[in-house]
């Protein structure tokens, strides 16, 4: 046994295939990381999009928004020694990185947690100022109360940060702004108060001293945060050597707040781990995962867009059972199970 999820036969569950790009110009290049939630009876995901324009031979072609928030193409000649186009995910052009894909947010419902359509009732979700103009990426869904929190990656060349909006329709949203600046991501907020604040993990990161590890913050309102604290960072030799993010909103158990993370290698190999923080006090760290407890191992999530990856930041809980959706290989969605008491039980050895 390689690892402790079981995957969906059927996966993946979503491909680029099954959805149509947002306009004539582009062609949708992956689905991937959606958050998860529930709303009047049904399952919701909010997927990412990641689109880029059509591709002509010997050219490669990056869209990027313009100051009014249109697509405007920027082509490359591929023999050009000023370009590196050595990641799937960004290029470099004579110093400066671009996207080679843009990513917005689409909503699709399902009655049974597998099978997901979109509906006119429910418009995508584009970014929408000078702090998203590259796009907006990974969202989680933390619902407290009747309200909806989105926290998402806001890309742009001022650098990639935490956006906040909430909704309780999922039509009308309010617009919270970059709740965490750059360089930030990866941010979950627990989906109660505890003693009467805010809590969220966040991933900033401090490329000369310190790293990309994951973060604790609180807050009186959810837009205004303060008292950041580290919680784990990579370790050498280990799944999550090079960098780890949190990925949805934290799971109460009797044991403490359990976190499903992802954590990558030097060579860009993601998996999940897993961590329990005390209940009551969410800065104290009680276990963290040894190995992994999901690897990529199925073809889906070795080949794709960007292959050996599994990320995720949207699940659905029901008693025992998580019901984690995730992205493979940068590309597909998938689907697997997890039992609570059996990650718990990897935590304890
Ligand atoms: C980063 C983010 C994710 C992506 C992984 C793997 O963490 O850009 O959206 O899934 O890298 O490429």
């Amino acid at each position: 046994m390689t690892d402790i999820a079981n995957r969906y036969k059927q996966n993946p569950i979503l491909s680029p295939k099954d959805l149509k790009p947002s306009n004539e110009n582009m062609i949708i290049e992956c689905l991937l990381n959606p958050g998860a939630f529930e709303f009047n009876g049904k399952k919701g995901l909010l997927i990412r999009v990641a689109e880029r324009t059509i591709q002509k031979e010997g050219v490669l072609s990056v869209p990027v928004y313009d100051d009014y928030g249109k697509v405007k193409i920027l082509n490359f000649n591929l023999n050009d020694s000023k370009l590196d186009t050595s990641d799937a995910r960004v290029i470099n052009y004579d110093g400066i990185d671009y996207l080679t894909t843009i990513s917005h947010l689409r909503l699709v419902f399902s009655d049974d947690g597998v099978s997901f359509c979109e509906s006119e009732e429910f418009p995508p979700i584009f970014g929408e100022d000078e702090y998203e103009s590259y796009g907006i990426e990974d969202c989680r869904v933390s619902k407290i109360n009747d309200t909806y929190y989105l926290t998402y990656t806001m890309v742009s060349p001022n650098g990639v940060g935490v956006g906040l909006r909430t909704t309780k329709d999922w039509k009308n949203f309010e617009k919270g702004g970059m709740i965490f600046s750059p360089h930030n991501k990866d941010c979950a907020i627990f989906e109660e108060k505890i003693n009467k604040k805010f809590y969220a993990l966040h991933r900033p990161s401090s490329p000369e001293l310190g790293g990309n590890y994951i973060w604790l913050a609180e807050s009186k309102d959810g837009i205004h945060w303060g008292n950041h604290k580290c919680l784990a960072k990579t370790r050498e030799g280990k799944f999550d050597s090079k960098r780890l993010g949190a990925g949805a909103a934290p799971i109460k158990t009797e044991k403490g707040w359990l976190e499903i993370y992802h954590g990558a290698t030097e060579a860009n190999r993601y998996c999940l781990g897993a961590i329990l923080l005390s209940l009551e006090d969410p800065y104290k760290v009680i276990a963290r995962s040894e190995k992994p407890i999901m690897v990529p191992t199925a073809e889906y999530e070795k080949k794709g867009f960007f292959g050996e990856v599994i990320f995720t930041n949207g699940h659905i809980v029901n008693g025992d059972e998580i019901q984690m959706y995730y992205g493979a290989a940068d590309e597909f969605v998938g689907l697997a199970t997890f039992s609570i008491k059996e990650i718990l039980k990897t935590l304890e050895q």
